[in-house]
């Protein structure tokens, strides 16, 4: 059984960097040998050699041309398309010799969450290896604690929707400043939400937290820069640590 990691989240949130950094590192560190697989039919360039790549069966630019579809339509039928090769490649995938799968997923996130590709993925791949999402968040979206409730939320929907064990992230934390104590110190974070949340959000928020904690989920939040490579290693720890307790790491 193989160990995939499946990045998703909002366009531009880095998950194409994100996979090949944690690729090279984990050669570079581990010496663990890694496949790559692109399920972006509209990506145009991508900073890591994929061992298979939707866009072998199907191109966002391609069905824009052929169906006489703009932009949003080619993307969203492109998927469509992109969804019946799922089976396919999730026969390849376990035919690949390396343990470790990264998967970069589509630009949108609600392309891949929100319609069947995301389920039809994790069908098909669950027979593959044990399936860990990592959501990854921009931090110049969560400045107030508040929205660092929204994120551990976001990613609570994604392993609902997708019904895996999912890792919320932060990327690109080389470009701000913040209080980062609010993404590693849950009664800190608590706090912090008490002290400015208004009304019945302010206490749906606490509540939220409170939830999260008891079942130990979403407690801890990498900081990561998939450009300098920052929190790498933090993330690997926790993936490392599901692998082995869930999932079948020899
Ligand atoms: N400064 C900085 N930029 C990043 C980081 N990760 C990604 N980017 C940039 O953000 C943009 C979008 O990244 P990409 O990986 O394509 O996002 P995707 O749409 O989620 O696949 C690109 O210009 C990346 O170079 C990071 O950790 N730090
Ligand atoms: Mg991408």
């Amino acid at each position: 059984m193989k160990n995939i990691v499946l990045f998703i989240g909002p366009a531009g949130s880095g998950k194409t960097t994100l996979t090949a950094s944690l690729g090279r590192w984990l050669w570079s560190k581990m010496l663990t040998p890694t496949a790559y697989i692109n399920l972006d039919p509209g990506a145009e360039s991508l900073p890591y050699k994929p061992d298979i790549d939707i866009r072998q069966y199907v191109t966002t630019e391609k069905v824009m041309r052929e169906y006489g579809l703009g932009p949003n339509g080619a993307l969203i039928k492109s998927i469509e398309i992109a969804c019946s090769y799922l089976r396919e490649i999730a026969e390849r995938t376990s035919k690949l010799p390396a343990p470790y799968i990264l998967v970069d997923t589509p630009g949108q996130m609600e392309l891949f969450l929100f319609r069947e590709f995301g389920p039809r993925f994790i069908r098909e791949f669950k027979q593959v290896g044990y399936i860990i999402g990592v959501v990854i968040l921009d931090p110049t979206l969560t400045r107030k604690a508040q929205d660092v409730t929204s994120l551990k939320l976001l990613s609570l929907i994604a392993s609902l929707r997708l019904g895996v064990d999912v890792i919320p992230v932060i990327n690109k934390a080389d470009l701000v400043e913040g209080d980062f104590r609010l993404f590693k110190d849950n009664e800190y974070l608590r706090l912090k939400v008490r002290e400015t949340g208004e009304g019945i959000i302010g206490e749906i928020s606490e509540r939220i937290l409170e939830l999260l904690d008891d079942y130990k989920l979403a407690t801890r939040i990498p900081l990561l820069s998939a450009t300098t490579g920052v929190g790498l290693e933090e993330l690997y720890d926790m993936l490392h640590e599901i692998f082995c307790a869930c999932g079948d790491l020899t």
